[in-house]
Order: structure tokens, then sequence, then C-alpha cells
């Protein structure tokens, strides 16, 4: 009896199909394991008074952390992991342990006092934006503009002005700077933000990154939570 002419050709096929399901069942388990939310952002923005918020619905005046809090938080019948990592210089970069488990970072700051520190919060945003791992994953961005409630909040538009402007500008210096470095060990933050020869803006990255007015204190983080679970 001949082998069917057909027969090698459905087996090579066959073979194909069943490497595309594991290639696929693979990514879909490394996706579902990203399950933590992460809270970073320079010291005082509020980041542990929404991770209060959100895990114990409290809302507590604390003091500058050192060490991560880590817990869950349980909304809609989905537990999610959260982490606030302390934006004190010497620990805020412990963030990048983190990411391999990362579905979302909210970047927290001071709606009342981003203008004055304009220049720290969009380089640590943009460590973060610029991060090769961030890049790779998607990883969603929600910049939760905190303390809304005090009247000297600068609203959202006026936020992303000043934030796009100050990115612009740190990305000059800082691809000047690599440019000057000899090119090998530029693995980390190598990344250019936006297009070249043209004005930064968020919406020219391919990360998405939204904005949100919020304030931990009269508990309004219903755009966080509904960022959180979307
Ligand atoms: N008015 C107002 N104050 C807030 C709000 N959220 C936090 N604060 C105050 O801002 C201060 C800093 O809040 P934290 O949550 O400790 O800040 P943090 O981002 O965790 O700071 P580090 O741990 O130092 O990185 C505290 O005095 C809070 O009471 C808010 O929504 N509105
Ligand atoms: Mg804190």
């Amino acid at each position: 009896m001949t082998t069917p002419s057909w027969l090698p050709l459905a087996a090579i096929i066959a073979a194909v199909l069943v490497v595309l399901a594991l290639i696929v069942s693979l990514v879909l388990k490394q996706k579902s394991s990203r399950n933590t939310i992460l809270l970073l952002g320079i010291p005082d923005a509020g980041k542990t008074a929404i991770y209060t918020r959100l895990r114990f619905d409290k809302f507590v005046s604390t003091v500058a952390s050192m060490k991560e809090n880590e817990g869950t938080m349980t909304v809609d019948n989905k537990t999610i992991d959260l982490v606030d990592v302390p934006g004190h210089e010497r620990v805020r970069l412990r963030y990048t342990d983190f990411l391999p488990v990362t579905r979302g970072i909210v970047f927290v700051l001071d709606s009342t006092k981003v203008a004055r520190q304009v220049r720290e919060v969009a380089e640590y945003l943009y460590d973060i934006l610029a991060d090769r791992k961030v890049q790779q994953q998607s990883t969603r961005i929600l910049v939760a503009c905190n303390k809304a409630d005090m009247i000297i909040a600068l609203p959202k538009e006026k936020i992303i002005q000043r934030l796009e402007a100050e990115i612009n500008r740190l990305r000059s210096t800082r691809t000047a700077a690599v440019e000057k470095q000899a090119s090998d060990d530029q693995d980390e933050h190598d990344v250019y933000l936006g297009y070249e020869g043209e004005d930064f803006h968020f919406d020219q990255l391919d990360n998405d990154v939204q904005f949100e007015m919020c304030s931990a204190e009269k508990n309004e983080l219903e755009p966080i939570i509904d960022w959180i679970l979307a």
C-alpha cells in the first residue's frame, strides 16, 4: 500500500498547528500571570493614601514610606495585586523588579504641586516610559492626578501640556547624553520617546497612557478603579 501524497503535508500542518497552539497558550498564561498594579510617583504624591483607600476603603495621613506596601484589592469579584512603591529616590527604582508581573502602572502625581515639581515628575515618568520591559509588554499607564479636591489643583489638560513640554526638553538632553556615551551600555533607558523631529506628545507612544483627576481624601477614585478593571 502506498502512502497518500498529501500525508506528509498534513503531518507538517498538524505539527505547525500544535506548535502555534502551544505558543498561544504560553503567551496567554504569561499575560494572566501579570496581575499586579504598581503605584509609582515621587514622594508625597499620595500613593499610600490611594493604596489604603483601594484596599481598606479608608483614608490615612501617612508618613513618607521607605518600604513597599503589597497586598490585594477585590472589586467585582476580581482580585488584583497592588504594590505601592515609595517615591524616595533610593528605593523607587525597585519598581523594575515587579515589571515581569505588572499588568498596569498607576503613576500618581500631586496636581497642586505639579507645576513646581514638573522636572522631577517628568524625569521619573520618562524613565518608566522609556523602560524596555514597559515597552515590550505594552504596559498600560494611568497618570492619576491626585488631590483634585484642592482648589489649587491644576486641571488635567494643563498637566498634560506641562509634562509633554518637560519630556520634550528632557528628551533632547538625554538623547545627547546617550549619543556622547559609547553605545554599548545603553540597554535600559535608551528607547526614544515619540517621533524624531516632532514635539513630544503622549499619544505618539505605543503604550496606552491615560490621565485622570482623582482624590484619595475625598474617595474620588472611580476613574482609577475603572481603569484597573478595564
Ligand atoms: N488634599 C489631599 N491630600 C492628600 C490626598 N492624598 C494624599 N494626600 C496627602 O498627601 C500626603 C502624602 O500622601 P502619601 O500617600 O503618604 O504619599 P506617598 O506618595 O505615599 O509618598 P511616599 O511614600 O513618600 O512616596 C499626606 O499628607 C496625605 O494626607 C488627596 O487626595 N487630597
Ligand atoms: Mg507612601
